[in-house]
């Protein structure tokens, strides 16, 4: 059900878009992507998220649907092949949980490692890796969050590991040990594109 009709407004290098795209081709949702370009914001994409206006943008059977993990929901429910949310009302619960901490936590954190430098960069680094650390005891003796198959915390913590690799990983891979959770996804076939062209986007020394 619901193969058509389905367009993602996003910019190519968005990692809450990424999210999106890696949910859709989990589930194997046919899309037309449409390029925003978020320094010249189209009418398009403030139509459709006029409070927001971010992308990405899901728009089904035209009605738009915007915020990663709303979207991200939204197609768990909408096509139920490849469920991303766990079964268990507790595990779904900790999946939100941990999806919220990434976003809170170590997204900003991140931001602030890739954007400073001097003291508040070492604050922001220490910040992320010890909510890395926290996080990879979640993924212990397990191939994925989501247990043997990638689902939603594999996604919404994936970009944030994987764009750390792509800006050079200095914040996110302080030891200069493998990431697990980003290792994981890499090696998986599906998602062995980084979100982003490594040599476009200079590491920040
Ligand atoms: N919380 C939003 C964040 C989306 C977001 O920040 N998108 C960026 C692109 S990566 C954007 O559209 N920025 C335009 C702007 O800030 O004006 C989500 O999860 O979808």
């Amino acid at each position: 059900m619901g193969s058509e009709d389905v367009k993602l407004l996003n910019f190519w290098v968005s990692p809450f878009g990424k999210r999106v795209e890696w949910a859709l081709k989990l589930k194997g949702v046919e899309y037309e992507y449409i390029e925003e370009d978020i320094f010249n914001k189209s009418n398009l994409l403030l139509e459709l998220n006029p409070v927001h206006k971010k992308v990405p943008v899901l728009v089904h059977a035209q009605k738009p649907i915007a915020e990663s993990f709303i979207i991200l929901e939204y197609i768990d429910e909408t096509w139920k092949k490849y469920p991303l949310l766990p079964h268990n009302p507790y595990q779904r619960a900790l999946a939100r949980f941990w999806a919220t901490c990434v976003e809170q936590k170590l997204g900003k954190a991140g931001w602030v490692a890739m954007s400073t430098s001097g003291d508040e960069q070492e604050e922001a680094m220490k910040e992320a890796k010890e909510m890395m650390e926290k996080i990879e005891e979640e993924i212990k003796g397990k191939n994925f969050f989501g247990g043997d198959n990638i689902g939603y915390l594999d996604i919404a913590i994936g970009m944030d590991c994987l764009l750390g690799s792509c800006l050079g990983g200095s914040w996110i891979n302080a030891d200069n040990r493998p990431i697990e959770i980003s290792s994981h996804l890499c090696m998986d076939d599906q998602f062995s594109q980084p979100p982003c062209d490594q040599r476009q986007l200079a590491p920040k020394r």
